[in-house]
C-alpha cells in the first residue's frame, strides 16, 4: 500500500494517466475527435483536455453494457466472484491512495487533508461494504393460498445510467458502483464535468482488477452526454446527484421509456442548537457541517437554527472557528479551506451573498472573495437571518453560514419543515427525548444527534421532499438496483 504514514507537507500535482473514453473495456477517443478542458479552481488553469462523448459514443457504450449484462459473464457469474472483484477494486484503490487523494485534490480544489482523511476511506469503505453484499442478496419463499411453492428473486435491474455530480467525484462513483455491481448490473456512468480525472482513474483500476469488458463503461462531457444516456431506450435505470432542475429534465426524459430512477438531489438542512447542548461540540459541529468541503454539501447545515438564551455567545464562537479557517493551497495539508469548483458556482455564491446583505442580514464575518485568481470565498457568517431571505430558502452550495434565533421547540420545528427539501437535519442538546421528539418531527431523510456529517456505507441516505427520491447506501441501495421476480410452481 502506498499511503504514506507521515504524508509530507505538500503534495505534488500528480501526473494524469487517462483522459480518454472506457467503452466495452477499450479506452478511446469521442467518434467525432471533440475534447473539452478540465481546469484547476485553485489558479484557473487548464489541467488536461478530455474526451467529450457525443451521442454515439453514448449509443456504443450502452451497447456494451447491454453486451456485457445479456451475456457476460456478469450476472451470470458466482455471485461470491462478483463481490472479489469489487474487493479487488478496493484493494487497487488502497494501493493508489495518495495519487488519487492528489488527483482528487487537483480536479476538485478541496483540501488534499479531506480528500485523504474522508473522500478516500470512504470511498474503500463502500468498495468493501458492497463487495460483502454480493452473496447476500436473496429473495423470499412465500406461503401462498393452495398447492403451490412460490419464491421471489432479486435481479439485477440491468444497464445503469449513472450521472454525477463534482462535489465527491469519487465518492459519488463508489456509492453509485458498489451497489450497481454488487447485484450484477452494468453501468454507463457520467461523471461531472469539472472533475472528469479521478472517475477516469478509478475506470483504469477496475480495469486492472479484471472486471470483464462492458461492465463498466465511461463517457466524460457535459448535460448532453448525460442527457443522451437518460433519453436511451435501452438504459433501465438512472440514478443522478445532483441538482433539482437537472433531475425534474430527467424525469421528463425518462418518461418515454419508464426507467428506474433514483435521485440524490439538494437541501437547506438545518442545524439545530438548543441551550442546554454541549455548546463547544455544537459549536464544533456548526462549523464543519456547513464549511467542510467548501459548502458543497448536499447536506451542509446551512441553516443554524440557536436558541435565543445562547444566540450571542454561540455567534462569537461560530464566528471565530470561521475566521480560523486556513485558506490556501489545497495540495498543502495545513489547508483547510480551498477554491470553489469553478466560476459558475462561485458566481452564483457571490451573488447570494450580495443578496443577504440587500435583504438586511447581518454578515458578521467574510462576505467578499479572497485573493483575485482562483474561487476562494472567505468563509462568511449572517446573523439574524430571517425565514423569507435567499440566504434562508436556497442552496447555496458554498461557505455561507446563515443564523437563525429561536425561542421554542414547536417553534422551531415549524420552521425547519418550512421547505421543499428534506436531506438531513442535526439537533443539538443534552436533553434526550427533546432530541428524540426532532428526529421524529423533521421531515429529512437522516437526522443527526449531536453530531454532524457522520457517514457510513451501511447507512441509508436520501432526500424526502424534493431533496430526492429512493435511498443509497446500506441495504436499502439494493433494492433499486435490483427487480422482484416471483416464481409459482404448482406441487400437484
Ligand atoms: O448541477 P447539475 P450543477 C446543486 C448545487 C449547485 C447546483 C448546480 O446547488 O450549485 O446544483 O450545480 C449532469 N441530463 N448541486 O450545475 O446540472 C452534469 O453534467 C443528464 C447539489 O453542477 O445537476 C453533471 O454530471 N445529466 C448536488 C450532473 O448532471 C445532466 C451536487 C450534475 O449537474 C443534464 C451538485 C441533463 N439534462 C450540485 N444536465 C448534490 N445533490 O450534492 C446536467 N447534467
Amino acid at each position: 500500500m502506498t499511503t504514506t504514514l507521515t504524508p509530507p507537507r505538500k503534495y505534488a500535482a500528480p501526473a494524469i494517466k487517462q483522459t480518454k473514453l472506457l467503452i466495452g473495456g477499450e479506452w478511446c477517443d469521442a467518434a467525432d475527435g471533440r475534447m473539452f478542458a478540465t481546469y484547476n479552481p485553485v489558479n484557473e488553469e487548464k489541467i488536461a483536455d478530455v474526451a467529450l462523448a457525443g451521442k454515439a459514443d453514448v449509443d456504443r457504450a450502452v451497447a456494451a453494457a447491454r453486451k456485457a449484462f445479456e451475456s457476460g459473464p456478469w450476472r451470470t457469474m458466482d455471485a461470491r466472484d462478483r463481490g472479489q472483484l469489487i474487493g479487488k477494486l478496493a484493494d487497487l484503490i488502497e494501493a493508489n491512495f495518495d495519487e488519487l487523494a492528489a488527483l482528487e485534490t487537483l480536479d476538485n480544489g478541496k483540501p488534499i487533508r479531506d480528500s485523504r482523511g474522508a473522500d478516500l476511506p470512504l470511498v474503500i469503505d463502500c468498495l468493501r461494504y458492497y463487495a460483502g453484499w454480493a452473496d447476500k442478496i436473496v429473495g423470499q419463499t412465500i406461503p401462498v393460498r393452495g398447492d403451490y411453492f412460490t419464491y421471489t428473486r432479486r435481479e439485477p435491474t440491468g444497464v445503469c445510467g449513472q450521472i454525477i455530480p463534482w462535489n465527491f467525484p469519487m465518492l459519488m462513483v463508489a456509492w453509485k458502483w458498489g451497489p450497481a455491481l454488487a447485484t450484477g448490473c452494468t453501468i454507463v456512468m457520467k461523471p461531472a464535468e469539472q472533475t472528469p480525472l479521478t472517475c477516469l482513474r478509478l475506470a483504469e483500476l477496475a480495469m486492472e482488477a479484471g472486471f470483464p469488458p462492458g461492465v463498466i463503461n465511461v463517457v466524460t462531457g457535459f448535460g448532453e452526454t448525460g442527457a443522451a444516456i437518460v433519453k436511451h431506450p435501452d438504459v433501465d435505470k438512472i440514478a443522478f446527484t445532483g441538482s433539482g432542475e437537472t433531475a425534474q429534465r430527467i424525469m421528463v426524459d425518462a418518461a418515454t421509456t419508464l426507467k428506474r430512477i433514483t435521485f440524490e438531489l439538494g437541501g437547506k438542512s438545518p442545524n439545530i442548537v438548543f441551550a442546554d447542548a454541549n455548546l463547544d461540540a455544537a459549536v464544533a459541529g456548526a462549523e464543519f457541517g456547513l464549511f467542510f468541503n467548501q459548502g458543497q454539501c448536499c447536506c451542509a447545515g446551512s441553516r443554524l437554527f440557536v436558541e435565543k438564551s445562547i444566540h450571542e455567545e454561540f455567534v462569537a464562537k461560530v464566528v471565530s472557528r470561521a475566521k480560523a479557517r486556513k485558506l490556501g493551497n489545497p495540495l498543502e495539508m495545513e489547508t483547510t479551506q480551498g477554491p470553489q469548483v469553478d466560476r459558475d458556482q462561485f458566481d452564483k455564491i457571490m451573488k447570494y451573498i450580495e443578496l443577504g446583505k440587500s435583504q438586511g442580514a447581518t454578515c458578521v464575518t467574510g462576505g467578499h472573495r479572497v485573493g483575485d485568481k482562483g474561487f476562494y470565498v472567505a468563509p462568511t457568517v449572517f446573523d439574524h437571518v430571517t425565514d423569507d431571505m435567499a440566504i434562508a430558502t436556497d442552496e447555496i452550495f458554498g461557505p455561507v453560514l446563515s443564523i437563525l434565533p429561536f425561542e421554542s421547540i414547536e417553534e422551531v420545528t415549524r420552521r425547519a419543515n418550512a421547505t421543499t427539501f428534506g436531506l438531513a437535519a442535526a439537533v443539538w442538546t443534552r436533553d434526550v427525548a427533546k432530541a428524540h421528539r426532532i428526529a421524529h418531527s423533521v421531515r429529512a431523510g437522516t437526522v443527526w444527534i449531536n453530531c454532524y456529517d457522520v457517514f457510513d456505507a451501511a447507512a441509508p441516505f436520501g432526500g424526502f421532499k424534493m431533496s430526492g427520491m429512493g435511498r443509497e447506501l446500506g441495504e436499502a441501495a439494493l433494492a433499486s438496483y435490483t427487480e422482484l421476480k416471483t416464481v409459482t410452481m404448482t406441487l400437484k
